[in-house]
């Protein structure tokens, strides 16, 4: 269900993306705009679909300042160099007000997984706390000082883990990451954002 670059969205598009996604018309069609707005400065035509390079879609103010913008665009695209629009949409939807908390939780434990493991370690979460605290490494447009020290990462990730780390594995599993979310709704603020 490709786009191309020339064409608007159909009525039928519209009726589907409604049906995959959390968004209305409105929204969609809002998100449409912000995708091909990408396009007028630079745009890769593979065959007949759009698609957007990643570091452009992470430069968009509603992404710019989000400290985890690489990773969610990894999370959810398939070429991690490009985004179709699909791709875009599905995004931004998850993030969106309307996504329902355990989706978002769902898409939080990847996002936070970041060396794709499907288990949170202690080096997962001390690469998760530096970007809540400091924003995102190597990017002085979002990167603030007030880095906890090792010491105070590790203190806080003991107590995350004698709350969640159920099995005592020193790691969290996605079901005992879900422990961590009820208790601190903190952990997926970083899964809000409005387009
Ligand atoms: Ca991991
Ligand atoms: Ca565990």
């Amino acid at each position: 269900m490709g786009l191309s670059p020339s064409v608007l969205l159909t009525e039928k598009d519209l009726v589907n993306y409604q049906e995959l996604t959390y968004f209305n018309k409105q929204e969609i069609l809002q998100a449409y705009r912000v995708f091909r707005n990408l396009k007028k400065q630079s745009i890769r035509d593979r065959g007949e679909e759009l698609q957007i390079p990643v570091q452009m879609i992470m430069n968009i103010p509603e992404l710019k300042v989000n400290p985890f913008r690489d990773r969610l665009c990894s999370v959810f695209s398939n070429n991690r160099d490009y985004m179709n629009f699909e791709e875009f949409l599905d995004m931004m939807s998850v993030l969106s007000s309307n996504a329902p908390k355990d989706l978002k939780a769902h898409y939080a434990f990847n996002v936070y997984d970041f060396n794709n493991d499907q288990r949170l370690c202690e080096e997962d979460l001390m690469q998760l706390l530096d970007r809540l605290t400091c924003g995102l490494p190597n990017d002085p447009s979002c990167y603030m000082e007030g880095k906890l020290s090792d010491k105070e990462k590790k203190k806080i990730i003991k107590e995350i883990f004698a709350i969640a780390d159920l099995d005592r594995d020193q790691e969290l599993s996605f079901s005992e990451f879900c422990h961590i979310i009820d208790k601190s709704p903190d952990f997926i603020t970083s899964f809000i954002i409005h387009l």
